[in-house]
């Protein structure tokens, strides 16, 4: 038997808000608060459940902005530490299961507001207070659809909080490891806040050995918006055997946060 595990439901691009979408979120936010010590107390789920859904529901889900979840995104507290925040992009699975194993750092997925939305779809629609579980627009469907528009938002949001060293996690065995299309190239680097922000260290994780994309086109590019941000940086390029490795064995000498 082949289990096809989907995890972000790309492909089921037709299809509509994921069903029992309400009790799966107030589960993960309770089961969240409940394993994550130190969450403020001020985090209330059903009045975060709330919040969320008044951001979209209602209306067209072509029209959903991403000022739309502004409100909402108040309604989450959560600290997040400084030299803790990882950045990724095309690297999704390697980077979880890093932070996961590791605990080094956190992805916005680790994050409570992250987490109660990983992997879910929603939208509602016009003159209707509604969920559609019939049919939602896909990511590339319509630019300003609640999923999208969430996560560009959620991310800035993860963005914007970013203090100390942070990580970014790229994917060297692709034509431009780093794309200003993506949400890490259009949302998030452009809210990191130089006077915050100490040290980007960029780890791009190559499959194969020669371990050049550091110097390639596209990290010439990152290199000078960061420059031009003041901010300080480096880049290595890691194989991918390595993180692996430290995923697989976390507490090993050579699995040091991969610094
Ligand atoms: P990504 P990003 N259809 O790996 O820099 C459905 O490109 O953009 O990295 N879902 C999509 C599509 C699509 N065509 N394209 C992107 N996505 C969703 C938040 C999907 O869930 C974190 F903080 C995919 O796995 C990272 O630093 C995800 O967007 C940063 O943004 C990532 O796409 C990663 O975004």
């Amino acid at each position: 038997v082949v289990v096809m595990y989907v995890k972000y439901g790309v492909d089921d691009d037709t299809k509509g808000t994921t069903k029992n979408l309400k009790t799966i979120v107030i589960e993960r936010c309770m089961e969240y608060i409940r394993a994550v010590s130190q969450m403020p107390s001020s985090n209330n789920c059903d009045a975060i459940w709330e919040g969320f859904q008044n951001s979209f529901l209602g209306k067209d889900p072509c029209k959903v902005h991403v000022e739309d979840y502004d409100q909402f995104i108040t309604t989450v507290q959560q600290d997040i530490p400084c030299n803790k925040s990882l950045f990724w992009s095309k690297t999704g699975q390697i980077a979880h299961d890093f932070t996961k194993a590791t605990k080094c750092f956190m992805t916005l997925e680790d994050t409570l507001l992250g987490h109660m939305m990983d992997g879910l779809k929603w939208c509602g629609q016009q003159h209707s207070k509604e969920f559609n579980y019939t049919s939602c627009p896909g990511w590339n469907e319509c630019e300003f659809n609640p999923v999208r528009s969430f996560w560009r938002r959620a991310s800035a949001h993860f963005a914007e909080l970013a203090c100390g060293n942070v990580m970014v996690m790229l994917n060297g065995s692709i034509d431009s490891p780093f794309n200003k299309q993506s949400i890490f190239g259009s949302v998030e680097i452009k809210k990191f806040d130089p006077e915050k922000i100490s040290y980007v260290s960029i780890r791009v994780i190559d499959s194969l050995q020669d371990r050049t994309s550091c110097n390639s086109i596209s990290l010439q590019d990152l290199g000078r918006i960061l420059n031009n941000s003041r901010l300080d940086f480096d880049c290595k390029d890691i194989d991918k055997s390595e993180i692996l490795q430290c995923i697989n064995d976390p507490i090993s000498q050579s699995c040091d946060c991969v610094n």
